[in-house]
């Protein structure tokens, strides 16, 4: 490598920028000022020349250069910078507008280093008048022009306001400084148009002067329609009339319309004809219109038109038929043009269902139900120069001929009545039309009504209840339909085959035999004194819900047979009967104490026999061998029964302990005496023995309500029957009462009444 001095130089040159960076980079400076100044006054007008200068002042160790930024602020905005090593720097508003005025400042940085200057306000008066450029500047009514406000020199949002002859008719916001709209001129002559704007953002600064005035011509539009009724807008019915609806010398784009009551019949560009052949209902005002662009132009007129005759009227005589009756339909118009027809000329045809009936306006006929159906009639006539007929048609009628009520049906909803219950009764009639009025009779007066409108209804009336099944006949019905129609009542028998059902009377039972022994048969009968058969008897026996029989019979009284009754079967019983009635009646509890068989009182009587006798032996042996006197009372005597006629052994509960000291070990603790029985036919064993388990009580009942079938002797409250299942005695008076019974009886001793039967004092066996 050659070292020759351009490249020195080079080397030299390059070795000083280095060190000229290096020095500039740790340059000691510090900016002292920044000013900001206004070449002319803080207030100037709108269109002046404004500069403004920023300069700044930087303290420094060296004279280098230091490079600036400037930087000018409008209202906080940056509006212009500049990179330079002047110390100061212009910024210039030619001219300065309305958008100029606001707060203005200055920033100056210098490597890291930055400072601003004071605010200073400047204030621009006054806005640039605008220009407003119209086109075209001659047209039609109706009609629009372009209208082009523009202040060019102004900046900012600005809104502009039209005016039409100083009214203000329209105001377009822009972001430029000018804008373009579209204005209707409607009233005909010179116009004069102004505009004029203000900035959003600069309320201060207020309105523009307005702009120059602009002509705009505004030819009238000849458009208004006329308006003919040919040959004249009074009118017959039937006459063809034409209306003519037209603008005379139209200028282009001209629409005209002929409307009624909002309906457009016709329109056309220049010149409507509408013929029509006027009915009653074409009478009224007709518009003609015109239309170009925004523009409307009117005439009205109206047509009267008079009936050739009115619209025909179908009345029927009488209006209300019922089936089987005449009646008559008529058709007639009451009012006509005598100018054009006479009244002979309307011609009448009946139509029934839309098809010819009749020609002519009468019909008579008999009312039935293939003449039901919808009737109308239709009227014509043709009028004197008219070119068709005209023709009318009527109002409906429909006939429905009404059925009469046939005669009604009384019945009894459910088919039985109940003697003493609530029942219902429906009166019915097959036919006849609705609605019918119901009405129910009882001995030929009302006692209530029903309505019924509807098929699915009912006269349904309530009865509170009859007593005797006679009562059923007092009722009867009636059916009407219609005032002019004569009531139909139902048949006197119409109720006479109704199933009148009598409640069962409270039924009695009574038990045959009144006593009965073991092994008899025991016959339970129940009988009703009233109530409708069938009657369904059943039979229970007081201590199982159970029944014992039950049986359904026409007969009053019916009998349940409890075969070969065991001690089980004493007890209590009753009676249920019940009917259709549904009302279940139940007897007294009858009661019956079942006696032993005759065996075992035999085997009793046996064996009390081989006891007295064996007593016997011992009083004899005690008299021989050791003769001494003891005390009466309370011993065991035998009393021989000459007095008594039925010859009862009665075993009565003695004192106990008496009874023990004469006759330990024999009998326990009881005691037995032959007893007379003055005034009781019954007779009864009593035996005292509480202590002996096998002894069975059965409680009798003794209140029937019947004394003369209770079974127990009357003031018995409560007997014991007891039965001994070892035989203990046993008294042979089977002939005496008749029955062979022996009763065990434990009198009550709580009882007064029972006080009789206790047994006499006991004597002395001597
Ligand atoms: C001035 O210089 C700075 C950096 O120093 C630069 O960001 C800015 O854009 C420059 N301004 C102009 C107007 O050149
Ligand atoms: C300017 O400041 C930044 C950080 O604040 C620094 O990194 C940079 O070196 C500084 N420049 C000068 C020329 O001092
Ligand atoms: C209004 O007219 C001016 C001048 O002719 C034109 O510069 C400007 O664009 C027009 N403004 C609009 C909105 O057309
Ligand atoms: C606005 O109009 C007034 C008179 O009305 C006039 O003195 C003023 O100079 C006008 N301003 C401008 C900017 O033309
Ligand atoms: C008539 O109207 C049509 C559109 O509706 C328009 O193009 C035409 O210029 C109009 N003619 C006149 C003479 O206004
Ligand atoms: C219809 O009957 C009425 C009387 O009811 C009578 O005056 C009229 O002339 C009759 N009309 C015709 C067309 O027979
Ligand atoms: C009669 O007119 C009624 C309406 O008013 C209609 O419902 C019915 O169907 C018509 N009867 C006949 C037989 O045309
Ligand atoms: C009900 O009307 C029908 C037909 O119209 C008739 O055959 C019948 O005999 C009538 N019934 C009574 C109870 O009148
Ligand atoms: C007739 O009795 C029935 C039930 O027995 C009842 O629902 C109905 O409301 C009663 N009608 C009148 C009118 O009392
Ligand atoms: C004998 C008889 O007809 N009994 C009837 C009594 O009424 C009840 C309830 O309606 C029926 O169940 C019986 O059949």
């Amino acid at each position: 490598m050659a070292f020759t001095p351009t490249y020195l130089l080079l080397l030299l040159t390059t070795s000083l920028s280095l060190l000229w960076q290096e020095a500039e980079a740790q340059l000691k400076f510090t900016i002292d000022s920044v000013t900001l100044g206004i070449d002319s006054s803080s207030e100037v007008s709108s269109g002046t020349f404004v500069n403004l200068i920023c300069e700044v002042s930087v303290i420094q160790d060296q004279t280098l250069p230091l490079t600036y930024s400037f930087k000018f602020l409008h209202n906080d905005v940056v509006v212009y910078s500049k990179n330079t090593t002047d110390s100061s720097v212009f910024y210039e508003l030619l001219p300065a507008r309305a958008a100029d005025s606001g707060d203005y400042k200055c920033q100056v940085s210098v490597q890291n280093k930055s400072k601003g200057s004071r605010t200073q306000r400047l204030v621009v008066t006054g806005l640039q008048t605008p220009t407003l450029i119209v086109s075209p500047k001659e047209l039609y009514q109706g009609e629009e022009v372009t209208a082009n406000c523009s202040a060019q020199d102004e900046t900012g949002s600005l809104y502009f306001y039209f005016y039409l002859d100083e009214e203000k008719v329209k105001q377009v916001g822009g972001s430029g400084n000018s804008v373009e709209t579209q204005l209707e001129m409607k009233n005909a002559g010179d116009r004069y148009l102004h505009c004029n704007y203000n900035i959003l953002m600069q309320p201060d600064a207020g309105r523009s002067n307005n702009s120059d005035r602009v002509k705009v011509l505004v030819k009238d539009l000849f458009i208004t329609p006329i308006m003919n009724i040919r040959p004249s807008k009074e009118a017959v019915e039937g006459d063809v009339v034409e209306l003519i609806c037209q603008v005379v010398n139209p200028p282009s784009n001209v629409t005209v319309y002929l409307t009624k009551d909002k309906t457009m019949l016709d329109s056309s560009s220049g010149t409507i004809s509408h013929r029509l052949r006027v009915l009653a209902e074409d009478a009224g005002e007709y518009a003609c219109k015109a239309v170009r662009n925004s523009m409307q132009k009117e005439a009205y007129k109206s047509i009267k038109v008079k009936e050739l005759f009115s619209k025909p009227v179908l009345t029927m005589n009488p209006r209300v038929v019922f089936e089987g009756e005449q009646f008559k339909l008529n058709c007639n118009t009451d009012a006509y043009s005598p100018d054009r027809i006479n009244i002979g000329d309307v011609k009448y045809n009946l139509y029934m269902n839309q098809v010819l009936l009749t020609p002519g306006g009468n019909y008579s006929g008999t009312a039935h139900p293939s003449l039901n159906g919808n009737y109308s009639c239709q009227a014509q006539a043709l009028g004197r120069g008219q070119p068709r007929v005209v023709i009318k048609n009527s109002n409906t009628i429909v006939l429905q001929a009404k059925v009469p009520v046939s005669r009604p049906d009384l019945s009894v909803l459910g088919g039985r009545v109940i003697l003493g219950k609530s029942f219902q009764l429906q009166c019915h009639s097959k036919n006849g039309s609705l609605p019918i009025d119901y009405t129910l009779l009882r001995d030929r007066r009302q006692v209530e009504s029903r309505v019924v409108r509807r098929p699915s209804d009912r006269a349904i009336f309530n009865v509170t209840s009859i007593h005797r099944d006679t009562d059923i006949g007092s009722f009867s019905c009636q059916a009407q339909n219609h005032p002019s129609q004569s009531a139909s009542e139902s048949s006197r028998e119409a109720l006479q085959h109704i199933a009148i059902i009598e409640p069962v009377s409270t039924p009695e039972l009574s038990l045959a035999p009144t006593h009965v022994a073991e092994g008899q048969d025991l016959t339970l009968t129940c009988t009703v004194q009233h109530g409708t058969p069938p009657i369904t008897y059943t039979w229970y026996h007081s201590k199982s819900v159970q029944p014992l029989g039950s049986i359904k019979s026409n007969d009053m009284r019916k009998s349940h047979v409890v075969q070969g009754v065991g001690q089980e079967h004493g007890g209590g019983y009753y009676c249920v009967t019940i009917n259709q009635s549904s009302d279940r009646k139940r007897s007294a509890t009858v009661n019956i104490g079942v006696k032993l068989a005759g065996w075992k009182k035999g085997l009793i009587a046996a064996f009390c026999i081989l006891l007295i006798a064996s007593l016997l032996i011992v009083v004899i042996i005690k008299k021989c061998l050791l003769p001494f006197r003891r005390k009466r009372a309370g011993e065991l005597s035998v009393k021989p029964a000459s007095t008594t006629t039925d010859e009862t052994l009665r075993l009565t509960h003695g004192t106990a302990n008496e009874a023990a000291n004469v006759t330990p070990g024999v009998m326990g603790k009881s005691v037995w005496s032959d007893h007379i029985s003055g005034s009781e036919s019954d007779d009864h064993i009593s035996e005292g023995a509480p202590e002996i388990p096998e002894t069975q009580y059965t409680e009798v009942q003794a209140q029937a309500p019947d004394p003369t079938r209770a079974p127990v002797k009357k003031g018995t409250d409560v007997v014991y029957s007891e039965v001994q299942n070892s035989v203990q005695g046993v008294s042979r008076s089977e002939q005496a009462d008749g029955q062979g019974s022996v009763e065990y009886a434990q009198l009550n001793h709580n009882d007064p009444e029972s006080e009789e039967q206790v047994p006499e004092p006991i004597q002395d066996h001597q």
